[in-house]
């Protein structure tokens, strides 16, 4: 109840923030070529409470497509002023599963697109597998409407919903990003791993992976060596505010 009028204040004040993890190109040297858009919630009490604390309420509430939406938004914003000196910087915003089943889903991108001026192109909407599975037909069809935007799809959490496989060639996916469950469990050295399994099956079926949760140099190589090609991780960066991401750009230009 409490928690409940706490959450619906913190909306209506405006108390949310997007911070952004950089993603990395393992081919360039680890360039930073892209971000993802985490939320964050400033309480004034509690300091900066982590999404998993407050998603499931806000879930519970049906504020999760007004939120994502705000989300949405700013994140596309926020690419734009980065893709003044670094174009076809790419901005990743995840969707969840009451987003996908939104009537007004496919309206509001397209507005935001139109508002923001950000190239369709360069947003990359990321869903779970468990969400994108739940109901495949209907998913089909929204990612499908999502497409024709001309915005990419990922598939987030990547190997986790191993029964879906079958179905992979059901979605228009483009993306898809490795779990960091499998890059903690590749071994040190040599030795076949999922993470490697994983990534043939992109190949395979001509989606770009992203290896995600890349915590030292170690996995870093190997993901390079295995043709991930771009990786996301606390070994490159964690999750900032945008400030971080303008002065790691400007370091990096
Ligand atoms: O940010 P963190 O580092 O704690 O993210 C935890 C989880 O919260 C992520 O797995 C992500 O899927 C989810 N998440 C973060 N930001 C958003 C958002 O804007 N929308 C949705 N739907 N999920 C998000
Ligand atoms: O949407 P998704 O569940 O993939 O969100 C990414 C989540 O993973 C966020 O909670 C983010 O803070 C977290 N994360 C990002 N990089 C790392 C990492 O290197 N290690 C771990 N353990 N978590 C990470
Ligand atoms: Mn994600
Ligand atoms: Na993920």
């Amino acid at each position: 109840r409490l928690a409940e009028q706490d959450l619906m204040r913190g909306l209506e004040a405006g108390e949310f923030e997007v911070h952004y993890q950089p993603i990395v190109d393992l081919d360039q040297g680890g360039i930073t070529v892209g971000v993802e858009a985490l939320v964050r919630w400033r309480h004034p009490e509690k300091g900066l409470v982590p999404p998993a604390l407050f998603l499931d309420l806000a879930e519970q509430l049906g504020q999760v497509p007004r939120l994502g939406g705000w989300v949405l938004e700013e994140a596309c914003r926020q690419a734009l002023t980065w893709q003044d000196r670094h174009p076809g910087f790419e901005m990743n915003v995840n969707l969840s599963a009451s987003q996908l089943t939104n009537p007004n889903l496919i309206d509001e991108v397209r507005e935001v697109l139109e508002r923001t001026g950000l190239p369709p192109r360069d947003l990359v909407l990321e869903l779970t597998e468990s969400v994108a599975l739940t109901d495949l037909v209907e998913s089909a069809r929204v990612l499908s409407q999502l497409k024709e935007l001309g915005v990419r799809i990922a598939l987030d959490d990547f190997g986790t919903g191993f029964s879906s496989l079958s179905h992979l060639s059901t979605l228009p996916v483009d993306v898809v990003k490795i779990d960091r469950s499998f890059v903690q469990a590749m071994p040190e050295t040599g030795g076949a791993s999922v993470a490697e399994a994983v990534l043939h099956i992109a190949r395979t079926f001509n989606l770009s992976p992203v290896a995600e949760g890349v915590e030292d140099a170690g996995q870093a190589e190997r993901l390079k060596d295995l043709g991930a090609g771009r990786a996301q991780g606390y070994h490159f960066a964690r999750p900032m505010p945008a400030i971080g991401v303008t002065e790691l750009l400007d370091k990096q230009s």
